[in-house]
């Protein structure tokens, strides 16, 4: 999953995409390099980022995802609102990645079992304004998969084909460097939930608080990270940068395929 960030402050981009023919031609770039989804998204949710309101989020987003649903693999949207999701869906869209795990807004269930596309549904404790303030938990994994387990059961509720469903750990999202080395190093207590399980490392923070190297120099860290995942059940990685990523996961899977 290619990430085309369309905002001013996300975490290792913001700014970089802003206008949306550069965010356009980024996705395509992306695509070329074999991205298999690309995820687009208008509301930063680095920590300490602030709201943005739906009408700006629509405005950044919906160019995008129209052009860059028109061709080229599948365009996913990186929203926590029902009304940035409905209108990105009709744009074109065929997935919705909400960080949120459809808790943000009520009608966002709705939204996705009435359309009938894939959902991720993310762990994030608190909200990205608060959310690295000294997060604590007595078991990281099994708090995060007991919430995935229960937000996949409200998703069904809703009418959401389990089929549908994806899980994400949310790397980052409430975590210390400990919590996500825990979550990296323990995923297939998340992957044996039974959903493909979606993973984002990319450029994160403590992948420099481990590895060392700013917001762009931890690509190895990531990729590490991101392998380690993948043997532990991944389905797939989250990624700034699709070409090194799917060099590595080409030499990984063919190690995989020796009988
Ligand atoms: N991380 C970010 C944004 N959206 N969505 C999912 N499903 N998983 C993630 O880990 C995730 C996400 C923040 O990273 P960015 O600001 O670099 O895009």
């Amino acid at each position: 999953m290619g990430i085309v960030n369309v905002t001013p402050d996300s975490f290792s981009d913001g700014g970089s995409f802003l206008d949306p023919g550069d965010a356009i031609a980024h996705g395509r770039a992306l695509a070329d390099e074999g991205a298999d989804v690309l995820d687009v998204g208008g509301e930063s949710t680095r920590p300490g980022s602030d709201p943005v309101p739906a009408a700006e989020e629509l405005r950044r987003v919906l160019p995008v995802v129209r052009e860059l649903a028109a061709a080229g693999p599948p365009v996913s949207i990186d929203t926590m609102k029902a009304e940035v999701a409905e209108a990105a869906l009709a744009a074109g869209a065929a997935f919705v990645n909400d960080v949120t795990a459809l808790r943000n807004d009520p009608r966002m269930a709705a939204v996705v079992a009435d359309s009938g596309v894939p959902v991720c549904l993310m762990h994030m404790l608190g909200e990205p304004k608060t959310m690295q303030d000294a997060p604590a938990y007595d078991d990281v994994v099994g708090e995060v998969r007991e919430f995935l387990a229960r937000r996949a059961d409200a998703a069904v509720a809703a009418g959401i084909d389990p089929a549908d469903i994806c899980v994400d750990p949310g790397i980052g999202f409430g975590k210390t460097v400990e919590h996500n080395l825990a979550l990296l190093a323990h995923l297939d207590r998340i992957s044996d939930l039974g959903f493909p399980v979606l993973v984002g490392v990319s450029r994160k923070r403590f992948l420099g608080a481990l590895a060392g190297g700013g917001e762009h120099e931890r690509g190895p860290a990531g990729l590490a990270a991101g392998l380690a995942a993948v043997c532990r059940g991944a389905w797939m990685l989250r990624v700034h940068d699709v070409a090194p990523t799917r060099q590595a996961l080409r030499m990984q899977s063919a190690i995989e395929a020796v009988p």
